[in-house]
């Protein structure tokens, strides 16, 4: 048994999840979680929102909140979705949570005692009317690159340039378009240059996806010292007397919310000291989720931030980041109104609807997309007409014909041989593609296996035996389709856990019977003779007239 430490990246606290994040991280995680405690593994998986930033603390300001309030709002909004979604976090924390500060500053203390943060001075925009500096966001002005006069503080939406601030033209306040202008300040400057040589030698060990390897290769050639402090009040504090009105970047405190959420579950499962058995034990497997834009701080800031310490932390040992999930070709936008609002969504179609459609098209090497048809297809074809459909027939036949009860299985035919030899070697492709992160093969796998078992009910024609009275091929029909379906609950699980609970019920096994392992599931044999639960179908159906209804109204 190994320890898992399992992250996904914490979302913002400014606005409701969507598709998007689920496909980039959220529900791979899960998956993988899911799949890692049936390996037998001790796993924890840790998420919270991330709650600082200058975006927060300017979406508050519109919303004519105080950016506590916007978070509280958002952070709830989120717990509850994820939940909706299945998404089964050991511990779900938030950045404001005050231990957060703590373990903030004591990584801030290290990393300057040992040199590698550094206080220079700078020149950044200056609000005279406000007596006050703006930074990134709460910044617009005309584009260096393009001229475009609208960019924003960070990036040209136009161009795609990335700079700094400083480097506008005509630059104003976001807000209010109030003139700035440039004053010397000073900041702490993390010496992410001083780490080049480290980071570089530690990426050769990793053998991670080519296009996290590719992207990281590039970033590293130019690390230079970069600020993680900014001119503002919502954020943590720096930990220095001569820093005051300063608090410090929201990239420099979120990552360390992974270590930090981990302490506060440690905390509520009464075993204050338990965190560290992940984040301080060499021996376990840090493997976090993330979306690819933001692969240079999981793979380098971090890491690099990790190596200034003074205490041995896990650096990432897998980084399975995710490319782009849009929605019918567009990125998913609130505002553009190119959005399907998941809490709604969720009213009208299940988890598992939605877990399967994602999964089985996760942007695991490119980008992919959510469209309505495709949506309706995956249902419809996949887990309604194959999966449930298997599912359904099977145990209606035996309610029907077997007394619901497990028939025996002999004699053996070939077909039946060749039938289970197909069900233990499907389990096995399912085991290999979770393992390695390849969830759509992981769906594919246990669709085969769905399908392989209509096929095989169709051959067997189990009815015409039973009018022939052949009751042994009846039973033996019968007996291996619901070892099959047995072996479909187990293998469907970690993607659609609410059917695979249904399947057990179905099949009269009590519901501690999922927490068992995957090898103690797939050694389980139905007894002959046992007595099986009630039938009721897995999936509904969705209508041509309700995709049309809302493909209309994203159109809107
Ligand atoms: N909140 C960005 C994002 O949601 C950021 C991730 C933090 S992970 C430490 O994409
Ligand atoms: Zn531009």
């Amino acid at each position: 048994m190994s320890k898992i430490l399992i992250t996904a990246a914490l979302p913002y606290a400014n606005g409701a999840i969507h598709f998007g994040h689920l496909a980039g991280a959220y529900l791979p995680a899960d998956c993988y979680a899911r799949f890692q405690r049936l390996m037998g593994h001790d796993v924890c998986f840790i998420c919270g929102s991330d709650e600082y930033g200058v975006a927060i603390a300017m979406s508050a300001e519109l919303a004519g909140r105080t950016p506590q309030e916007h978070v509280d709002c958002f952070h709830a909004v989120n717990k509850k979705l994820f939940q909706k979604m299945q998404i089964d976090f050991d511990h779900y924390s938030r950045t404001t949570w005050p231990g957060h500060v703590q373990t903030t500053v004591a990584l801030f203390n290290d990393l300057l005692k040992n040199g590698y943060i550094e206080e220079r001075e700078s020149e950044r925009l200056y609000c005279e009317q406000d007596g006050k500096f703006y930074a990134d966001r709460y910044v617009v002005g005309t584009c260096p690159s393009c001229s475009f006069p609208s960019a924003r503080g960070d990036e040209c939406t136009s161009c795609g340039a990335s700079y700094e601030a400083e480097d506008l033209k005509n630059p104003t306040t976001k807000i209010g378009n109030k003139p700035l202008t440039l004053k010397k300040t000073v900041h702490w400057y993390l010496r992410l240059d001083l780490f080049k040589d480290k980071l570089l030698a530690w990426l050769k060990t990793k053998s991670w996806k080519p296009n996290v390897v590719n992207f990281i290769k590039k970033y590293i050639q130019d690390l230079r010292p970069r600020a993680i402090t900014r001119d503002m009040k919502w954020g943590i504090p720096v930990p220095l007397p001569e820093a005051k009105g300063k608090v410090l970047y929201v990239w420099f405190d979120a990552p360390i919310g992974y270590i930090s959420a981990t302490r506060e579950w440690a905390e509520c499962i009464g075993e204050p000291d338990r965190w560290k058995s992940y984040w301080l034990d060499p021996s376990t497997k840090l493997i976090q989720f993330i979306g690819k834009d933001n692969i240079p701080f999981h793979a380098v800031v971090f890491p690099a931030m990790l190596m200034g310490q003074n205490t041995p932390y896990k650096l990432v040992d897998e980084l399975p980041a995710n490319e782009f999930y849009n929605l019918a070709g567009r990125q998913f936008s609130k505002s553009d109104g190119w959005y399907v609002d998941l809490d709604q969504f969720l009213q009208k179609f299940s988890s598992d609807q939605l877990r399967y459609t994602i999964a089985s098209n996760a942007p695991e090497t490119q980008d992919s997309e959510f469209t309505w048809k495709d949506f309706q297809l995956r249902c419809n074809a996949d887990l309604s007409g194959k999966f449930g459909n298997f599912v359904h027939r099977t145990l209606v036949f035996a309610k029907n014909t077997c007394q619901s009860t497990v028939p025996p299985m002999s004699p053996l035919q070939e077909a039946d041989q060749l039938f289970l030899d197909q069900i233990k070697k499907l389990a096995e492709a399912t085991r290999e593609a979770y393992g390695q992160f390849r969830l759509r093969k992981a769906c594919q796998s246990f669709m085969e296996l769905a399908q392989a078992g209509n096929v095989y009910f169709d051959m067997k024609k189990p009815w015409q035996d039973a009018k022939k009275e052949e009751w042994g091929s009846v039973h033996t029909t019968i007996a291996c389709c619901l070892h099959c379906i047995k072996t479909l609950a187990l293998l469907a699980y970690p993607v659609i856990p609410t059917a695979s609970a249904s399947i057990i019920r179905q099949l009269g096994l009590e519901e501690p019977y999922l927490r068992r392992t995957w090898e103690e599931q797939m050694a389980y044999c139905l007894p002959t003779g046992h007595l099986l639960g009630q039938p009721e179908p897995l999936f509904r159906k969705i209508e041509d007239e309700q995709i049309a209804l809302e493909e209309a109204s994203l159109k809107k």
